[in-house]
């Protein structure tokens, strides 16, 4: 996978994101440090956005990267980048709504224009829950449509997952 670093503010789905893309179980953790998955993720927590004086970190981390992911919650209004935000970064900008699943259109549509300010040429709108839209972000971040097909298909084995629990707990 080309190396992605993923910047949003607290709680906006990162580490989630992560543990989904690499077929992992999603596991609740607060981010305490820049934490690299697979050597291809690298997830950073969400107070180096939020504390001024930590940005500057950010950006020597992402020197590191191809793709810089500028992650936001839909649901969530405190969610903000400031406008051309992406550019500091001086590479490829996307950007990542995320719970769509809770988000009304109206929310996701916001967000979206707030990430384009920010300066993201792509936008991708998913739910780590449920999987949707991370398919195509999964395409955009693999090297080759094989590698592609294997994240999808481990995906697809955890949305089976999650839909047979929420049946059993239903009962
Ligand atoms: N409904 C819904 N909840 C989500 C989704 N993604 C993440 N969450 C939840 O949002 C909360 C925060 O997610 P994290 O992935 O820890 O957020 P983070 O951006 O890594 O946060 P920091 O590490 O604090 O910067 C967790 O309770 C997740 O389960 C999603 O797509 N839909
Ligand atoms: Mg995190």
């Amino acid at each position: 996978m080309k190396r992605v670093i993923f910047v949003g503010n607290i709680g906006s789905g990162k580490t989630t994101l992560s543990q989904v893309i690499h077929g992992e179980d999603i596991e609740y953790a607060k981010t305490q440090m820049v934490t690299v998955w697979g050597d291809d993720i690298v997830d950073t927590p969400g107070e180096y956005l939020e504390a001024g004086y930590m940005k500057g970190v950010l950006n020597v981390t992402a020197a590191e990267a191809r793709i810089i992911g500028l992650v936001c919650s839909a649901p969530e209004p405190r969610n903000k980048f400031s406008p051309g935000y992406g550019g500091s970064f001086a590479k490829d900008v996307i950007g990542i709504v995320t719970k769509i699943d809770i988000a009304t259109p109206i929310q996701i549509e916001r967000a979206e224009k707030m990430l384009r300010m920010a300066g993201a040429r792509k936008i991708f709108k998913i739910s780590s829950y449920t999987g949707e839209g991370v398919p195509e972000l999964a395409e955009y971040l693999a090297e080759s449509p094989e590698e592609a097909a294997e994240i999808i298909s481990k995906l697809k084995l955890k949305n089976t997952k999650v839909l047979s629990e929420s049946k059993t707990s239903k009962k």
